[in-house]
């Protein structure tokens, strides 16, 4: 049911959460004035009433200042009558002169599925163009290739309920801790009552800390250890042989490659740069473990060889039968939270919907399902190629929905210089405040966003569950399907696209997904085919397959074979020998690994808004192993210039033992909105996996030297200020404003000099200056409330910082208190500035420390010390990893005390 409260102004609905593929169900209350409450929902089989802390955040992201809310045709305000003209012209005028192949979409895994049914249906069946695409390219392609290849369709073969009943859990290439924390939570209860966790990444993450193995396995080597450990397996007793024979084929062929990748251990030891002892401790692990399943995501997927990495893994599951069974399978964890229904209705420009492909029956059977004028008859352009495309000019006319190629793809500048060659962009998004996509979009039109928009979500175990609205779209906004429908419409395909709402369009996706299949396709939800409004917006969580007649949805598929090859049986894949695109070079010395952190979201379209979410980490840096920061003379807490063969940033610089020898991390999130130089996709290289077409993000050769600063500034404001780029760092959400930070190689007095323009003209001007330790200080007032604050000195002031930010939305009553915070009397330097573990109740490391230090030895006794971890709990890992080095010091204190 999607009522929960009977209180008509504070309704409750049951939906889901926008952020990650984990789709925990939540409960939004809204709070009759816009905003709303948001908890977990105890009875969403996902997550069972817990949140991560971006899940928590959510009610603090609801504020309309940078939505876009009105239609707009080149510049111009315009009714959606005219914004939906001048698409629907536009691409008839293309296809006219160009071709169906002139014209393409480029969507994303988080629109809702009705939406992108709609999006495939007009370009493969009405436009007869195979050009869409999505950002799953650059997320989860590899894993859709690797699935196909293996089982005939592109299946998850478990649940989540496996994780439950586990008795080894790997982790490669994921960093679960930070991107998918609920489950992660799970993994953790599974590990106290006695599972074992191996965590494979080249970097110690938060994951990593949280596992009893860790193989800080070097870049791209993931199908030597997965190939070594088939070698392995096929000499053990584990070997499946008569499910093998049963229901798989191509074992030979695979074994007799993954002998030449991985001869021996010591060898693929070697090459994976991961000690002896541990590597073989994962394969005796692995070996002597019946309920193992193997999770993987980005450093996987995101790989030269991603295609080859994911099934050099289901190799060894499916040489073990280890394959969705209770508590063993391999298990791609999926990004974004529609990444499985964007799969499902075809959104990848080699899939058609339903999870058909462009055979002759397959295209057949579609159009006549679709009743279809033009249907496309081959695959189209995947990602990179699309905007290769649109570069050379081969692409006239774009309609990008809900993603930012001009921040997310590689090599993005590129993508930048060819966006502004387009005859024709269609930007749908929710947001004004984007970065390098609506300044060359010809139509721009107003997205409904989650909180008003309405549809199905699948999550990472083939789970649907319904994304219910609770409050009305701001201004015209409206949503991604509706915009699809009216553009056919005007180009006279009413018929096909006369939807009475989402309903109307999930039902038909479940009937084409019924439609000739006979148990051929795995994607099959017939059962919800006939569905009406009413059956829909009671719709309750299913996993699919649901055929007609079943009651309810599998759990788990392959236990018994009946994979969806022609005979039925699985492929093991004779995978390639792996390799970088690029290797380190004397003038690109290390590799650039990409990635995420924990509060914050790609773009920061929507946790940018949120002031708690802007507490763990408040700056784009970039992450090195302190070998190499001696090598290249940067220093931890200062700055550094990354440069690649495609662009270059400016981070600030955190040295760390976790990272690997010859690589560096940078997270993806900040870009020209939130920092002027920090947009790290403008370095990623554009390389891709050959079978799946998804780019090599994480391992892109770089120089890195030190960025020299003089003057460090904070410049606390109520709205955004409207900076040259190069200046800003970090620009953040703070209680009343928002927060500048500024780092420069100018001296601070002109620093400041330039600054002051930017000041507020109207109020009282407070200001202080020490020309001698270059310390320049001004607040402007606005009668009892602070209307502007900037500081400049010579090195950087965070505990002034930390103090102003806690400070500028309070009233300043008198002249003394005003003195005060100028002269910084009041102020404490010697305030707690450690950083922000727990975002929830804001507290710091040192106070958590603090607690440990006093006896608190477990994260439970933590928590009821300081309440840190209490609430969403994503802040555990770090915690337990200041209790184990608490821990790892006491006997070196012990001993010094001895001695
Ligand atoms: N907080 C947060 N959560 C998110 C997101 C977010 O933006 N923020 N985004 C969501 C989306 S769309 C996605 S796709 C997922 C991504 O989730 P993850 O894949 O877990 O996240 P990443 O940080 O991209 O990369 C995972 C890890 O791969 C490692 N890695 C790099 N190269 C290799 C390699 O060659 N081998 C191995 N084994 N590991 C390697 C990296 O060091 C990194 O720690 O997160 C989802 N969840
Ligand atoms: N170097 C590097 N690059 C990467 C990655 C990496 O690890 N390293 N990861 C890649 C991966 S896995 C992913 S998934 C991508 C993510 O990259 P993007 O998809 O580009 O990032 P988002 O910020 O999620 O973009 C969502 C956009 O949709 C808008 N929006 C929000 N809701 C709606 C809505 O309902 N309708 C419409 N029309 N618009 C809406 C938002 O305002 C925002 O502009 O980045 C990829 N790029
Ligand atoms: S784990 Fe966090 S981000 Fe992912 S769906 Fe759940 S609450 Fe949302
Ligand atoms: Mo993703």
């Amino acid at each position: 049911m999607s009522t929960t409260s009977a209180s008509p102004l504070k309704t409750s609905v049951k939906t889901t959460c926008p952020y990650c593929g984990v789709g925990c169900g939540i409960i939004a209350t809204p709070d009759g004035d816009g905003g709303a409450t948001v908890t977990g929902d105890a009875e969403h089989p996902a997550n069972f009433g817990r949140v991560c802390v971006k899940g928590a955040a959510l009610g603090e992201t609801l504020g309309l200042s940078r939505r876009l809310l009105h239609p707009a045709v080149r510049g111009v305000r315009a009714s959606w009558d005219r914004a939906i003209g001048e698409a629907a012209r536009g691409l008839e005028e293309t296809i006219r002169r160009h071709g169906p192949e002139s014209v393409a979409f480029y969507l994303s895994g988080q629109l809702l599925t009705e939406d992108y049914y709609v999006a495939n249906k007009l370009m493969k069946g009405f436009i007869g163009s195979a050009n869409v695409d999505t950002n799953s390219r650059l997320c989860m392609a590899s894993s859709v290739a690797g699935h196909k290849r293996a089982f005939g369709s592109d299946t998850v073969p478990n649940a989540y309920a496996d994780l439950d009943l586990a008795d080894l859990i790997v982790l490669t290439g994921s960093n679960a801790a930070w991107c998918h924390p609920v489950l992660h939570q799970r993994m953790q209860d599974a590990r106290q009552r006695g599972a074992r966790i191996v965590t494979i990444d080249p970097r110690r993450t938060a994951t990593a800390d949280d596992s009893d193995l860790h193989l800080p396995i070097a870049p791209g080597m993931d199908s030597v250890l997965f190939a070594a450990l088939l070698v392995e397996i096929s000499k053990s007793a584990v070997l499946a042989h008569d499910y093998m024979a049963a229901h798989t084929s191509g074992f030979e062929a695979a074994l007799q490659r993954a002998r030449e990748i991985a001869p021996d251990t010591e060898t693929a030891a070697r090459r994976c740069d991961i000690p002896l002892p541990d590597f073989r401790t994962f394969i005796d692990w692995w070996i002597a473990t019946p309920r193992t399943i193997t999770c993987y995501s980005q450093g996987v997927n995101q790989s030269a060889q991603g295609t080859d990495k994911v099934n050099a893994i289901l190799n060894c599951h499916l040489a073990t039968g280890r394959i969705g069974k209770t508590g063993s399978g391999p298990f791609s964890l999926t990004g974004q939270p529609n990444a499985m229904g964007g799969r499902e209705v075809g959104g990848l420009a080699n899939q058609l919907a339903a999870h058909m492909g462009f055979t002759d029956a397959e295209v057949d059977r579609v159009g006549r399902f679709w009743n279809a004028p033009r249907m496309a008859q081959r695959e189209g352009l995947k990602a990179v190629d699309m905007f290769d495309a649109v570069g050379s000019g081969r692409i006239k006319a774009l309609w990008i929905m809900c993603t930012n190629p001009a921040v997310s793809l590689p090599d993005a500048d590129r993508v930048r210089r060819a966006l502004a060659k387009l005859d024709l962009l269609i930007v749908s998004d929710a947001n004004a405040a984007i970065d390098g996509i609506l300044e060359n979009a010809h139509v721009i039109m107003p997205a409904a966003a989650w909180s008003e928009k309405d549809g199905t979500v699948t999550n990472s175990e083939r789970r649907i569950t319904r994304q219910r609205p609770f409050r009305a779209p701001p201004g015209e906004a409206k949503p991604d399907w509706w915009m699809t429908c009216e553009v056919a419409r005007r180009m006279g395909f009413g018929a096909a696209f006369d939807y009475a709402g989402p309903h109307e369009i999930f039902a038909e996706h479940a009937a084409l997904s019924a439609f000739e299949n006979n148990g051929t396709r795995d994607f099959d939800i017939g059962a919800q085919a006939g569905l009406d409004k009413q059956a829909y917006d009671a719709m309750a969580p299913f996993q699919w397959p649901m055929p007609a007649g079943a009651a309810a949805g599998a759990e788990r598929l392959f236990a018994d074979g009946n994979f969806f090859t022609p005979d039925r049986k699985a492929r093991f894949i004779a995978i390639d020998a792996p390799g970088l695109k690029a290797a380190p070079s004397r003038e690109r010395p290390l590799l650039l690994n990409t990635g995420r952190i924990r509060d914050q979201w790609h773009t920061m379209a929507r946790t940018g808004l949120s002031q708690r979410l802007a507490l763990h980490i408040a700056e784009p840096f970039v992450e090195i192993h302190p070998d190499d920061a001696g090598r290249y003379g940067v220093t931890d807490g200062g700055y550094a210039s990354l440069r690649s063969d495609y662009g270059s940033v400016i981070l600030k610089v955190v040295v760390t033992e976790g990272q690997k020898r010859g690589m560096a991390f940078a997270p993806i999130h900040w870009n020209d909105m939130t920092s002027g130089r920090a947009r790290v996709g403008a370095l990623a290289q554009g390389f891709y996996d050959p079978v799946s077409g998804q780019p090599e993000m994480k391992a892109t050769p770089v120089a890195i030297e030190p960025a020299p600063v003089n003057s460090y500034a904070f410049f606390v404001t109520r709205e955004p200020l409207d900076l040259p780029a190069w200046l800003v760092h970090a620009q953040l959400p703070v209680e009343g404003g928002t927060a500048t930070l500024i780092a420069n190689p100018r001296d601070p007095a002109g620093v400041h000099a330039y600054l002051s323009n930017f000041l507020p003209a109207n109020g009282e001007l407070l200001a202080l200056e020490d020309t001698q330790s270059g310390t320049f200080r001004s607040i402007v007032m606005d009668g009892t409330s602070i209307a502007a604050v900037l500081f400049c000195a010579p090195q950087r002031e965070t505990a002034f910082f930390e103090f102003m930010r806690a400070r500028f939305a309070r009233a300043v009553t008198d002249n003394a208190e005003r003195l005060a915070l100028l002269t910084g009397r009041d102020f404490d330097a010697s305030a707690d500035t450690s950083p922000v573990v727990c975002s929830c109740h804001g507290v710091r490391s040192s106070v958590i420390a603090g607690t440990i230090a006093a006896g608190a030895s477990t994260v439970d006794a933590v928590g009821e010390a300081c309440k840190a971890g209490t609430n969403c709990g994503s802040c555990k890992p770090e915690i337990r990893k200041l209790i184990e080095t608490d821990h790892a010091r006491q006997p070196a204190l012990a001993s010094a005390d001895a001695a």
